[in-house]
């Protein structure tokens, strides 16, 4: 399925969703949004909040699946009901981020998120923008699961992991530096 764009151009139909429960929230989230890019995977973003818009995020939830989509991440900070909310109302997997946005500095949005009840998972990355990272990486590892093409690119994202660590080694000094 494809859909229009802005510029006119056909883009694909997007498999992620981001949903932010503000648009505060953008500054923690968009290293996801370019993970994404950079990988080749259609997303969309928007912003729905459980407080201030329910019915708007009920409806999110319950249109997500027919409209393609096949992971949701909710970014949400303070009393971060978003997850939740909308893993109530979808099969899709949830994926949920915490923002460090209160004045609790995400402690509060993390502990919402990841006490759900039993029979309502999130999955609960890391606080902001480190999360918001797994959260894309995530979701590319549940849509990889049937297709080669994003199983290549997640190896390579490994691969790349421990160069870096490899070449990170080089700046202990020689002196303490181990062998290994
Ligand atoms: P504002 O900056 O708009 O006041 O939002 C947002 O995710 C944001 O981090 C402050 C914080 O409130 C959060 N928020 C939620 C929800 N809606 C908004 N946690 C929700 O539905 O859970």
């Amino acid at each position: 399925m494809a859909r229009g764009t802005k510029e006119g151009k056909l883009a694909r139909a997007a498999e992620v969703g981001i949903v932010l429960g503000s648009a505060s929230d953008w500054v923690e989230v968009e290293p996801a949004a370019f993970l994404l890019k950079e990988w080749g995977i259609a997303f969309e973003v928007t912003v729905a909040s459980a407080h201030r818009t329910p019915r708007r995020v009920q409806a999110y939830a319950r249109e997500a699946a027919g409209r393609g989509l096949k992971v949701i991440i909710a970014a949400a900070g303070a009393a971060a009901h978003l997850a939740g909310v909308l893993a109530s109302e979808t099969i899709l997997p949830v994926i949920g981020v915490p923002m460090p946005s209160s004045s609790l500095q995400g402690l509060d949005s993390l502990l919402a998120m990841v006490q759900m009840p039993a029979g309502v998972p999130v999955a609960t990355m890391a606080l902001g923008s480190a999360g918001a990272r797994n959260a894309a990486i995530l979701a590319a590892q549940i849509l990889a699961l049937n297709d080669l093409r994003l199983q290549e690119v997640l190896k390579e994202h490994k691969a790349r992991l421990e160069e870096r660590v490899l070449r990170q080694r080089e700046e202990i000094p020689e002196e303490y530096r181990s062998d290994f």
